[in-house]
């Protein structure tokens, strides 16, 4: 069962302390985790990496070589890439869409009196939402509107023909480029069924026609599915604005029942936040022996949906699941759906951890299955807290270790809360950030997204690449297991993330009292980049299209396919991509070509891969030096602290917030 000793020490796979002493640990004792797995993996197939693996038919598989360059059917390597390709793609979109699907269906049954213990928590979320996507709001009751609302999303996925509406949230002129290249999807759903059908044998062959249906369904995924889960959410949780927290395995307790919560939709664990502070439930964790109460904590998106709304902290990014387990002080993992290993049972069985999943589409061989009902969410959730109570008596203090490293955060800046920020109460607007843009304090804007790998230094690339991006002036957004590792690192408080702020940065950022590295949220929240980068348009000055304003997304460490359908909506929306791993599509040159150049000529922005951090940066730079070249914004000296002339400019631009640009 124990997997051969991995070359690597430790502290060279993983980043932050907490990691490397558990997995020290973890490979004394020989358990398996994705670390040692990884290394029984070594050599990844050359086709798969390639792309030229084809296995949608039975006269197959088929894998493409110099003696065999097309497969039975006579499908070449360009053909099988981009099928490839394209279902990833239709993969990650049916992930974040049916995630927002079930909050949808949540928010129907809340309108209609049905939704048990739910409610509408944000009342100004769900009027912003209304005006937003144009249903009647003024004078209306909320439910009258959650209701309305939530038809006009359930028809967004189920619509047969025409764009969807949510596109209108974009700038006018990408949804008028959508229109104009054929790219601007239908229905969710039927975007997604139509990869399907077209990558099944024999139906559509043509690389350049399966890879724009693959932009085309990621534009549904970004604008439409991940939209409005961030939306729903927003209305029935609340709306982030920032809060304190601290991430790293150093957030579980000794003394307290450690409740994880782990995967991605945030129903069952906003109950959870809300039973652990329930007095019977404190009462009966005290009663056992934990005069902490319940310690509830987060792992991958999960727990970004609860630390942005509640301050909930943060045990750990994806490769910290068996890590959690591994400290043997985890009494219940409560799993949902998206990125849970099936191997954290196995982990689980040498401790008393209990693993328990609780989507009915998401069943994990050795955990305890406890299919989640809304209509009983309240008694769900406690039901599941006394379980825990009860698994914390079965605790060993012999096997318990755990680490004690965790670090401060800031982290809860939805796009209401960055305008909230940048204007104040009375002029809420991005106009301080588009004028420092424009004066060259702030070179541009970065999303840093993502997951992380263990075929690479877990963590590293992505806080390597904050760190220098942060010291060229570059604002920087992130979202996902990125944000969990920049905050691990300490880069989620506003002070170290000064520190490493280039002048001119930290000068804005000072002054409107706003960190540079902003958490907003899960993977799905990947929508309130677009929201922002759009209000960077609409503010004006900047451009009047996503594709000119000085924005790029970078995802160092990604695995998920749910990242390639967020890759592919960045640049669908004229957002170029910095990738940190390839793609699966070496194996064909033509497709290489189009996603790296062709869509540049189509979308105004494409792919780039750079395998190192330095590297990374420089691309990054470059783009965003380009974009403001052609704004003609170029010509202020870079670096350049702000002398007394400026600092009028700049009081004077932030006392005129309100004015509209000059100029355009
Ligand atoms: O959806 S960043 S490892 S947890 S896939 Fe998964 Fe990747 Fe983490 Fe968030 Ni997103
Ligand atoms: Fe082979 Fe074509 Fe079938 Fe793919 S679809 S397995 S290339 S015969």
């Amino acid at each position: 069962m124990a997997s051969k000793q991995h070359p690597k020490a430790p502290s060279a796979r993983v980043s932050d302390a907490a990691s490397v002493e558990i997995l020290e640990r973890a490979e004394l004792s020989g358990a398996s985790t994705a670390f040692s797995r990884v290394h029984d993996q070594p050599s990844p197939c050359k086709f798969g990496t390639q792309g030229i693996c084809c296995r949608l038919c039975h006269m197959g598989p088929c894998r493409v070589t110099a003696r065999a360059p097309r497969g039975v059917c006579g499908a070449d390597a360009d053909t099988i890439v981009a099928r490839n390709f394209l279902r990833e793609v239709a993969g990650g979109t049916a992930a974040h869409s049916d995630h927002g699907r079930h909050l949808v269906l949540l928010l129907r049954k809340v309108a209609q009196g049905q939704g048990g213990d739910y409610g509408i928590r944000d009342e100004t979320a769900l009027r912003r939402s209304a005006r937003a996507w144009g249903v009647e709001e003024a004078g209306r009751e909320p439910a009258e509107i959650a209701l309305e609302l939530s038809d006009l999303f359930l028809s967004e996925f189920g619509r047969q023909e025409g764009s969807l509406r949510t596109l209108q949230l974009a700038p006018r002129a990408r949804a008028g480029l959508w229109e104009r290249q054929h790219v601007a999807p239908s229905g969710i759903d039927r975007m997604v069924v139509e990869s399907m059908h077209r990558t099944t044998m024999g139906v559509d062959h043509d690389h350049r026609s399966l890879l724009t249906h693959a932009f085309r369904t990621a534009i549904a995924d970004g604008w439409g599915g991940s939209m409005v889960a961030t939306a729903v959410s927003d209305i029935l949780f609340g709306t982030p604005s920032p809060v304190r927290s601290r991430a790293n395995l150093g957030v579980l307790a000794h003394d307290a029942v450690n409740v994880v919560v782990h995967g991605h939709e945030p129903a069952l664990s906003e109950m959870l936040a809300a039973a652990s502070l329930d007095p019977s439930i404190r009462k009966a964790a005290h009663d056992a022996g934990a005069p902490g109460g319940i310690n509830l904590a987060g792992i991958c998106c999960t727990a970004n949906e609860v630390l942005m709304r509640h301050g909930i902290s943060v045990a750990g990014n994806f490769l910290q699941q068996e890590l959690a387990v591994l400290t043997g002080a985890v009494d219940m993992m409560i799993i949902d759906v998206q990125c849970c290993m099936p191997s954290l049972p196995e982990v689980a069985a040498a401790y008393h951890t209990r693993v328990v999943s609780t989507a009915e589409i998401a069943r994990t061989v050795g955990a305890e299955h406890a299919p989640f009902d809304i209509k009983q969410a309240w008694e769900a959730a406690k039901d599941l807290l006394l379980g825990a109570i009860d698994n914390f008596r079965r605790r060993d203090p012999a096997k318990v270790y755990i680490p004690d490293h965790s670090e401060p955060l800031v982290a809860g800046f939805s796009v209401p809360a960055i305008e909230y920020m940048l204007g104040g109460t009375y002029r809420a607007s991005f106009r301080p950030l588009n004028d420092a843009i424009m004066q060259n304090r702030i070179l541009g804007v970065v999303g840093i997204v993502g997951c992380s790998n263990p075929r690479e230094q877990v963590d590293a690339f992505t806080n390597a690449l904050t760190r220098r991006l942060l010291s060229e002036n570059v604002l920087i957004l992130q979202t996902g297991c990125a944000a969990i590792a920049s905050a691990k690192a300490g880069l989620l408080t506003p002070e170290t993330a000064l520190q490493a702020a280039g002048p001119g940065l930290r000068e804005v950022c000072e002054t409107v009292g706003m960190p540079p590295v902003l958490h907003m949220g899960s993977c799905v929240d990947n929508s309130r980049l677009l929201e922002a980068a759009t209000r960077v348009v609409r503010e004006g000055g900047l451009g009047d299209d996503l594709s000119q304003v000085p924005v790029v997304g970078v995802a160092p460490e990604w695995m998920s396919e749910k990242a390639v359908a967020i890759g592919c909506y960045f640049v669908a929306s004229g957002i170029d991509v910095v990738l940190g791993r390839p793609f699966h599509v070496g194996g064909s040159p033509a497709v290489t070509q189009f996603l790296e150049q062709e869509a540049t000529g189509i979308f105004g922005a494409a792919f780039h891969t750079c395998p190192d951090p330095d590297q990374a940066a420089e691309r990054v730079l470059s783009i965003l030096r380009a974009r403001r070249e052609q704004l003609g914004i170029h010509q202020q000296s870079e670096r350049k602290l702000m002398d007394m002339a400026d600092r009028r400019v700049f009081d004077g631009a932030a006392v005129h917030r309100g004015c509209k640009p000059h100029g355009h």
